[in-house]
């Protein structure tokens, strides 16, 4: 039984402290969940491109883009423009918007030489482009990427008008949750910026062509989906003594990151 004198006062020593870290975990989760709560959701924000991408919080940071060729720099044109196979452009999927046409839908293409227009990069894509049935060349784009349920997200894009002369939109939609509109401009890139909170263990963004069908249409780049999680080496750490002080604030039946496996804290 000797050892056991020994060994009770050091499990008990242990158990304590996991206690206590248990306890240091949820104060550092409650500060995390209330740095994520500064993060507004679905409002688009729209700005000169490249535009300023600053989070609400120090404590925030973005992480890796998780969409593929989101800047349409696949595949490296040899000529100004090309309407290509749906197959041909990695990480996208494309439609017509008339659904009547049978053809094989096209995305076009186009490098920053046709029109001189600065874009991200070299290349761009638009979304009433070319080699449809009818002059009705509009495109619904999407990709699909992995997320995780309720984690926040920040998607970004640009956008522009290909010309002033003709009817002009943009639909975006997350999911089928949520949609905005937008009336691109010509005389310049915007950036589009909008955070959202996801539902499921994948998520789909889509872009449409909403202008005239007429083979003049909205041109698209950059676009990219991040992750918004907090570091939680920055966060102030939680105070001593606070314990069995005042209730812990709950966000249980809080909008998003109930608990502390939502919130990515390790990243
Ligand atoms: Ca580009
Ligand atoms: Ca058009």
């Amino acid at each position: 039984m000797k050892p056991l004198r020994y060994l009770t006062p050091c499990l008990l020593a242990s158990l304590v402290a996991c206690a206590h870290l248990k306890e240091d975990d949820q104060d550092t989760a409650e500060l995390a969940a209330a740095e994520l709560n500064k993060v507004s959701l679905y409002q688009a924000d729209t700005a000169p491109a490249p535009g300023n991408s600053a989070l609400p919080s120090q404590y925030l940071e973005s992480g890796e883009n998780l969409l593929i060729n989101g800047s349409f720099e696949n595949p490296v044109l040899t000529e100004p423009w090309s309407a290509l196979l749906n197959d041909a452009v990695p990480g996208w999927h494309a439609s017509w918007v008339d659904t009547s046409c049978a053809d094989p839908v096209r995305i076009e293409l186009q490098n920053k030489d046709l029109f001189s227009l600065s874009p991200d990069q070299n290349q761009y894509a638009e979304l009433d482009g070319n080699g449809a049935c009818t002059a009705d060349a509009r495109i619904t784009l999407n990709q699909a990427f992995a997320t995780l349920p309720n984690h926040i997200y920040r998607l970004s894009f640009w956008m522009r008008a290909r010309d002033a002369e003709h009817k002009m939109g943009l639909k975006v939609a997350i999911d089928q949750n949520y949609s905005v509109d937008f009336v691109p401009v010509a005389n310049g890139w915007q950036v589009v910026t909008l955070n959202f909170e996801a539902t499921a263990q994948a998520t789909t963004i889509t872009f449409t062509d909403t202008g005239d069908g007429d083979t003049y249409g909205t041109l698209l780049d950059a676009v990219e989906v991040r992750e918004i999680t907090v570091d939680a080496e920055k966060l102030p750490k939680p105070k001593a003594g606070k314990r069995g002080g005042k209730k812990k604030q709950s966000f249980e039946g809080g909008r998003r990151h109930k608990d502390c496996h939502a919130m990515n804290l390790n990243r």
